[in-house]
């Protein structure tokens, strides 16, 4: 395996294009503002970019439902826009990922109204149509990731149609040879225009079973697997049928084979709700299919170090030549600072996460605003437009409070927008965590994240290095990376108590930069004060 890969150990900042910049004030963020924040993106120290979803969409799931793959959608601008964007990130050293939602379409699609009109033109197995049950109910058990069943009636063709999420994003057919053609020429479009890379959605989702048998229900949490949420009803089957199906495997690599003749580019691959270790493994072992996958191991589970080093001890103990993706944010999930109880103690708690995150082995996403160490906004039930948190409310408050706009500066609309009126409010606690405000303040959880990422780029270690786990309980983590004769030690303390390790090795610590609230060595014992890291080089 080739180490040079810059994908490898690479940081991606992904970018939510309607809440990162509104440039031309209409209240949504939009290409032309990304380009705008360039400078901020660079600044950090991240090595890409991953832009969330900007094409053509009736925007019912904000852009993860497409009606046309090969254009941008007015709101966020037009191409000549994404190819000023592509420039500047690479004017400013910054590689290209844009999401690709090849599972399913918007049901405005061209081909899914094509589809719907009958069941013999030439769209009309583009889809997965199913008949009825003899009394007239679904044709299987099969669950939509949203809630309720995955199919959903069509009076015109009188049949059902698959649907993994909404019912307004129907499930494209992969096993139709015409339907992958199609999909990898779209994905073509985007590698000519000079795109780095993808991120692709639902990435084990493309293929089902062709005889629709039902999901078997879950028994107990299968061997291996981890990161299964057994809190949603969606994980009490074992999806056998409807997803990870073994087809998926060859598309993967013809998917791999197109990328191939495009020098430098990836893939990351989304893996939700499964069996995560053995898909990651699948997907991303040999060096011919994707190039890293991330699972939702981190993204879902409480702040429990001891989870992470299972987790990570499985992945690595599974996972061969295959490449990880780690990331405790993003527009799924609640924002770290709430789920890991980091808001109410102290910044210092975001910076652990971060010295923690930042210290895994595999590449790096970053959430917009995680940098800032924005909790979760709080928004009012008439105030949600996410169609998953309406359904659930209030068991499940859905994905608005993590997707709410950036907050550039302490005034109005946090200076997002010049609008009075922005597609999501901006949350008042978060005006005293804006850009502006961290920037002038040299302790600030935005400046420990640039330190950081700054000395990570100075030490191959954390790029490259193997992980060995020393130490570990609910909230201290200690673990070694080493690459070639040069081995680090770090140490992290998540809670408000002191510890005190005893590793029993030579080490020497680095000087950390001010912003970073370190630890200490006495005695070659390592004294983690609350909150608290400890970066050291192991000695022979
Ligand atoms: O998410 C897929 C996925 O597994 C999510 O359903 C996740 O479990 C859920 O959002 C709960 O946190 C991807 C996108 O990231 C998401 O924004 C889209 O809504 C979804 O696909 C459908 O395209
Ligand atoms: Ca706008």
């Amino acid at each position: 395996k080739n180490k040079l890969d810059w994908w490898r150990g690479a940081v991606i900042y992904q970018v939510y294009p309607r809440s990162f910049y509104d440039a031309n004030n209409d209240g949504i963020g939009d290409l032309p503002g990304v380009t705008e924040k360039m400078e901020y993106i660079a600044t950090l120290g991240v090595d890409a970019i991953w832009l969330s979803p900007f094409f053509t969409s009736p925007m019912k799931d904000f852009g993860y439902d497409v009606s046309d793959y090969c254009d941008v959608d007015p709101i966020f601008g037009t191409l000549d826009d994404f190819d000023a964007l592509i420039t500047a990130a690479h004017q400013h050293g910054l590689k290209v990922i844009i999401d690709q939602v090849l599972n399913h379409t918007s049901d405005k699609h061209p081909w899914f109204e094509a589809s719907r009109q009958s069941h013999d033109n030439d769209k009309s197995d583009w889809y997965i149509w199913a008949d009825a049950k003899p009394d007239g109910t679904v044709p299987n058990n099969w669950l939509s990731v949203f809630g309720g069943p995955a199919w959903q009636w069509d009076s015109r063709r009188k049949q059902y149609y698959l649907h993994n999420f909404l019912d307004s994003q129907p499930d494209l057919n992969f096993h139709n040879p015409d339907v992958v053609n199609t999909i990898l020429d779209t994905v073509e479009f985007w590698l000519k225009r000079g795109v780095d890379g993808f991120r692709l959605d639902t990435s084990n989702y493309f293929f089902h079973d062709t005889e629709l048998r039902d999901n078997p229900a879950k028994e107990e949490i299968v061997e291996g697997s981890i990161g299964v949420r057994l809190d949603n009803p969606y994980a009490y089957q074992q999806h056998l049928y409807d997803k990870s199906r073994p087809e998926n495997i060859a598309f993967l690599q013809r998917l791999r084979a197109l990328l191939d003749q495009y020098p430098n580019t990836t893939t990351v691959g989304e893996v939700g709700c499964d069996f995560s270790l053995k898909t990651m493994a699948q997907y991303t072992q040999g060096n011919d299919k994707l190039h890293m996958c991330y699972s939702f191991d981190l993204l879902t589970h409480d702040a429990s170090m001891t989870h992470i080093r299972h987790t990570m001890e499985t992945i690595e103990a599974g996972l061969g030549d295959g490449w990880p993706c780690w990331s405790i944010g993003n527009h799924d999930v609640e924002r770290v600072a709430t789920r890991w109880g980091a808001e109410h103690s102290c910044a210092n708690k975001s910076k652990v996460f971060m010295v923690m995150l930042l210290s895994l082995r595999g590449s790096i996403c970053l959430y917009q605003g995680e940098e800032l160490g924005l909790p979760e906004a709080e928004l009012e039930y008439d105030q949600l437009v996410d169609p998953y948190g309406i359904n659930f409310w209030p068991e499940f408050k859905g994905r608005d409070g993590c997707r709410t706009p950036m907050p550039w500066s302490n005034s109005s609309a946090g200076g997002f927008s010049q609008s009075k009126q922005t597609w999501l409010p901006v949350d008042e606690r978060h005006l005293p965590l804006a850009v502006t405000e961290q920037e002038g303040d040299r302790s600030s959880v935005l400046h420990a994240y640039r330190d950081f990422l700054h000395l990570r780029h100075a030490h191959p270690e954390l790029i490259h290095g193997d992980i060995a786990f020393l130490y570990d309980d609910e909230t201290t983590l200690a673990f070694t990376r080493s690459h070639q004769d040069s081995s680090l030690y770090i140490a992290l303390n998540t809670s408000g108590q002191t510890k005190i390790l005893i590793p029993e090795l030579n080490l020497s610590p680095l000087l950390l930069p001010q912003a970073l609230p370190a630890g200490y060595l006495k005695n070659q014992q390592v004294i983690l004060p609350p909150y608290s890291v400890v970066v050291a080089h192991v000695l022979p």
